[in-house]
């Protein structure tokens, strides 16, 4: 079991599905004692974070991934802009970032940064925009040792495409390589009819998981069926990991113990994964 937690240092994000919001010693600290192994970042842009990544490593954690939808929300940049330039400049903000992360030994994302179809072109051209970017991306991603992850939005954030299968037999013949599926359950509980279906259709496309319930909070605040997505993933052989992109409700400390409490409970022999959650936090089990 791999497992991460969010943190952004992006302020103009807040409000965003992301656990923690600081880069103190103590927030690192708390996250290694709840027992994740990583942190995935959302951070402003690239840049020069080798003090951030020296204490996430003194802390014994590691960077699972690196978000760019601070592109969009900070310089309104998209793979798939109507504007020549602004897609250009996309490409070289996800560049840059697979640069730095390349250095952190962790994949980028790419999300928000997909844009959404032109309104005054078709679906089919936004999707070329998208395929080549990919294609490229893809392969500076190898060229740093990393795959690149590609995540389906749900229908209020993009167009392009909103479920697993799709994307994943698209991106098959777009001739992206090297590009894999980020599967956040969240999105998925609003496209797909089945979520443990999907994942394993999606099969080994699946490179990275965002662990959400069903209203974004930590699993176990609603009503996703995180054991048989959890069940999927296992049979499947997933070996990514269980990232909690979530909100910090009630507080980040809250959704970051539940979500770890969660994810041991449904990793634990069968005669634990069955028990109410709220027995076991309270009685040491998990
Ligand atoms: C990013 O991982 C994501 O899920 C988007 O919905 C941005 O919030
Ligand atoms: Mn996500």
């Amino acid at each position: 079991m791999k497992t991460a937690v969010t943190l952004s240092l992006t302020p103009q994000a807040r409000g965003g599905p992301f656990v923690f919001w600081d880069d103190l010693d103590s927030t690192f600290a708390l996250i290694g004692e709840l027992g994740f192994q990583a942190v995935e970042l959302f951070l402003p842009g690239p840049g020069d974070y080798r003090g951030l990544a020296t204490r996430i490593a003194a802390h014994g954690l590691a960077v699972a991934a690196v978000g760019t939808g601070a592109g969009w929300i900070l310089q309104g940049l998209t793979l798939t802009h109507p504007d020549g330039a602004k897609r250009i400049q996309a490409r070289d903000f996800i560049r840059r970032t697979i640069d730095m992360a390349g250095s952190w030994k962790a994949p980028v994302i790419i999300g928000s940064m997909q844009g959404r179809r032109d309104p005054a072109g078709s679906r089919e051209s936004s999707l070329d925009f998208l395929g080549e970017a990919l294609q490229a991306l893809g392969r500076h991603a190898a060229e740093q040792g990393q795959i690149l992850l590609y995540e389906p939005l749900n229908r209020y954030e993009t167009d392009l495409f909103n479920r697993q299968v799709e994307a994943a037999v698209w991106l098959k013949t777009s001739g992206a390589k090297n590009v894999r599926l980020l599967s956040d359950l969240f999105h998925m509980n609003i496209e797909e009819p089945d979520l443990a279906a999907a994942l394993r259709e999606a099969g080994s496309m699946v490179g990275h998981v965002h662990f959400a319930d069903s209203n974004r909070r930590a699993m176990g605040s609603g009503h996703t069926d995180a054991a048989a997505a959890v069940a999927a993933l296992r049979e499947m052989g997933y070996d990514g990991y269980y990232s909690a992109e979530i909100l910090p409700l009630p507080d980040s400390a809250s959704a970051a113990r539940q979500t770890i409490a969660r994810l041991r409970q449904l990793l634990a022999p069968a005669s634990l994964a069955t028990a109410p959650l709220g027995t076991l936090v309270s009685s040491g089990e998990v």
